[in-house]
């Protein structure tokens, strides 16, 4: 029996390495996966596997995976219609990975820039394997669910053309196996860029600039009245000469729906001031929103166990039989 997927299957992950996402994170992806579940059957996870590559702290770990949860449910994801789970509940990510590292060449995971950038970043001096197969991890969320498309950003380009190349390996060299996953690349104008460095991605490593969506309302607001845009006075969507105030209307525009051309011609005239109150109150009033019912999920442990819980089993109904069939084709010997 095959177990490919019939159906378009999207799957995404997220690491909880944060005490809250921020609005580039929620602009640029979380809206998207939200989106998706209309159209697609979706798989969508906290990879707190992940998270370990690096170094961390257990207690804020597991704090984080919480949050995390129970924020893509107050984003919107919902866990009757899509399957929402933590990726250490599902054991079969790790054991496929590593039958996956057995066909990585050591040569094209050394390839990987994610890898590069951040062990060249790494100051502790002790970068880990961990780090290094994170791809492999990687690929196997996605092939132990045959998804047929992957919503990530640009900077996951590369990762996605690993996890193809090992699906393609595999089928080759076992059988047909795995769906060969489509990169969903999220569109680059929803880059959300750092309120103080507006040429930089807004990211949680520039705290100074990142709007972090569980951060006091007065907070949130006071970051962006404070935004960096530029000396002329123009209220103009220019991404080259005007990145400041180019992302402000980009934030207005994704929140408020309303297009970049009607905001240019709302603001005609006046300073920037009236901008940036504006955009200030719209993400108020979304985060307000977000976090009280990021709030209800935490004040309410048990529920968010159970959500849990029939992730990990919608999961693990999908992954258990991909990895059944893949140790067959690999020559593992089954016991019942
Ligand atoms: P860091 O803040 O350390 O750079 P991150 O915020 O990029 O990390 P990730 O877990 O790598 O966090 O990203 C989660 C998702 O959010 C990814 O799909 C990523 O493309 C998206 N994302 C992150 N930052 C932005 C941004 N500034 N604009 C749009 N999308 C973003
Ligand atoms: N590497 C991704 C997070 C991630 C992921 C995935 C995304 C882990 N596993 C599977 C899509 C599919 C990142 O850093 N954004």
């Amino acid at each position: 029996m095959s177990v490919m997927a019939h159906t378009d299957r999207v799957l995404s992950g997220i690491q909880p390495t944060a005490d809250s996402f921020h609005i580039g994170n929620y602009l640029g992806a979380l809206r998207s996966w939200v989106e998706l579940q209309d159209t697609h059957e979706a798989f969508y996870t906290v990879v707190d596997q992940h998270a370990i590559t690096v170094e961390y702290d257990p207690a804020e770990l597991r704090q984080r995976t919480l949050v995390s949860f129970a924020q893509l449910l107050a984003c919107g994801v919902d866990p009757e219609r899509s399957v929402l789970f933590v990726q250490s509940h599902v054991p079969e990510h790790a054991q496929l990975a590593w039958v996956l590292s057995c066909i990585t060449g050591y040569g094209e995971a050394s390839r990987m820039t994610q890898f590069k950038d951040k062990s060249a970043r790494d100051g502790t001096g002790a970068v880990s394997v961990g780090l290094f197969t994170y791809p492999v991890l990687m690929a196997a969320d996605i092939l132990v669910y045959q998804a047929t498309g992957v919503p990530v950003g640009e900077d996951q380009r590369q990762h996605l053309e690993l996890t193809r190349g090992l699906a393609q390996r595999f089928n080759a060299r076992f059988g047909e196996t795995f769906v060969v996953p489509e990169p969903l690349i999220l569109k680059d104008t929803a880059k959300i860029k750092d309120l103080q460095e507006p040429t930089a991605k807004m990211s949680k490593s520039l705290p100074g600039g990142c709007v972090m969506l569980l951060d006091d309302p007065k907070k949130i607001a006071k970051k962006i009245k404070s935004a960096v845009t530029d000396s002329e006075t123009v209220v103009r969507f220019d991404p080259e000469t005007k990145p400041g105030v180019s992302n402000l209307l980009t934030i207005l525009s994704a929140l408020s729906g309303r297009t970049i051309s009607e905001l240019e011609s709302h603001y005609e005239g006046s300073m920037y001031g009236p901008l940036k109150v504006d955009v200030a109150d719209a993400v108020v009033e979304f985060a307000t929103t977000y976090q009280s019912r990021t709030n209800e999920y935490l004040q309410d442990p048990a529920e968010l166990h159970r959500l849990m819980e029939l992730g990990a089993q919608k999961a693990r109904e999908v992954a258990t039989r991909t990895l059944a069939d893949v140790y067959n084709r690999v020559g593992f010997v089954a016991i019942k």
